[in-house]
């Protein structure tokens, strides 16, 4: 028997304003270059490209007593992917969207809590991306998304202008990590306090990819009927397979590994939402940035399809 046609809908969400780098807001264009529609149609899938958002940039818009750059550009911004991501999910579609920096988690979390409550996030990422502006030491959001979106978050932050619209709305035993190498102290202890669940690459090495991912399923939708959101940071893998990215960290997912989530993830049949955040294609050279771009076509089309790519061939990603 034959699966139902898959729907996806993808959104671009060039939004750079939660990190210091221009490049970010490339990617999706970059992406869409290398035919990814066409790719996920080639596998079977139904596919509908709504195109870039455009984001209006807030003048002045530094809140330095919180300690977040471009605050209300951000949280602005965020609002419109929110409501794009709920009207494509109500249309029966899943979501792709593509950053962007991972502020950009923001209003795609939300959007997609807004139409399926419960639902699991799953966040891959080297980074933990739960500061909030006070602990925050670089005043960046795309270090702060998971902050704005815990339920049980411990910590009273002062509303942000421009995000007041974002309500918590995914509680911390239905979000896992895997990839994390790279996290600040107070995150460490905010994720202690939380219990939230995490696979570090100390723990992926140790435990291996599936056992990890599978592991992280099952805490975080031990029944197996929630929506799935995966939050995918394409620093999580190795700086030698992304080069292209604003914060490399090193000893990161190899390639195997990576495909390995897609295909977990895919089986689970109840993914909703996935995010490819992070690429910055302005950063290394550019044939580094399309192979870059590259290595996430093929991800992206195997998490939502899980049909591999016959031409090019898998080696041709090989470092
Ligand atoms: N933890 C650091 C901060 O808050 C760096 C995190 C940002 N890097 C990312 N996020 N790419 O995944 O500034
Ligand atoms: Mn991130
Ligand atoms: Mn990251
Ligand atoms: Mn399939």
């Amino acid at each position: 028997r034959r699966p139902p046609t898959q729907n996806i809908g993808i959104i671009g969400a060039p939004l750079v304003h939660g990190q210091p780098h221009q490049g970010p807001g490339a990617a999706p264009d970059l992406l869409r270059g290398l035919r990814l529609a066409d790719v996920l149609r080639s596998k079977g899938a139904n596919v509908k490209d709504y195109g870039n958002l455009e984001f209006k940039v807030v003048p002045n818009d530094f809140a330095v007593v919180l300690g977040c750059y471009n605050a209300r550009t951000v949280g602005n911004a965020n609002k419109q992917i929110s409501q794009k991501v709920a009207h494509i999910l109500k249309n029966g579609e899943s979501v792709l969207v593509l950053g962007g920096d991972h502020s950009v988690g923001l209003g795609s979390v939300s959007g997609h809590a807004s139409i399926r409550e419960n639902l699991a996030l799953l966040w891959v990422d080297a980074h933990a991306d739960i500061n909030t502006p006070l602990t925050s030491t670089s005043g960046n959001l795309h270090g702060m998304p998971l902050s704005f979106l815990v339920k049980e978050f411990p910590h009273l932050s002062p509303p942000v202008p421009g995000l007041e619209w974002c309500k918590p709305c995914v509680s911390s035993r239905n979000i896992a990590y895997i990839g994390l190498r790279s996290i600040d102290f107070r995150e460490k202890s905010f994720l202690r306090t939380l219990g939230i669940c995490n696979f570090t690459m100390e723990d992926i090495r140790e435990l291996g990819i599936d056992t990890a991912v599978t592991n992280a399923l099952d805490r975080i939708d031990p029944e197996g009927n929630r929506s799935i959101h995966l939050s995918f940071d394409v620093d999580a893998l190795d700086p030698q397979i992304i080069p292209s990215t604003g914060t490399p960290v090193p000893n990161g997912l190899d390639f195997r590994e990576a495909l390995r989530i897609a295909r977990i993830v895919h089986n689970t049949r109840r993914m909703s939402v996935m995010d490819v955040v992070e690429l910055n294609p302005l950063l290394s050279t550019p044939s580094r940035a399309i192979k870059s771009a590259q290595v996430m076509v093929e991800i992206i089309s195997r998490t939502f399809t899980g049909k591999r790519m016959r031409y090019p061939s898998v080696q041709d990603f090989e470092v």
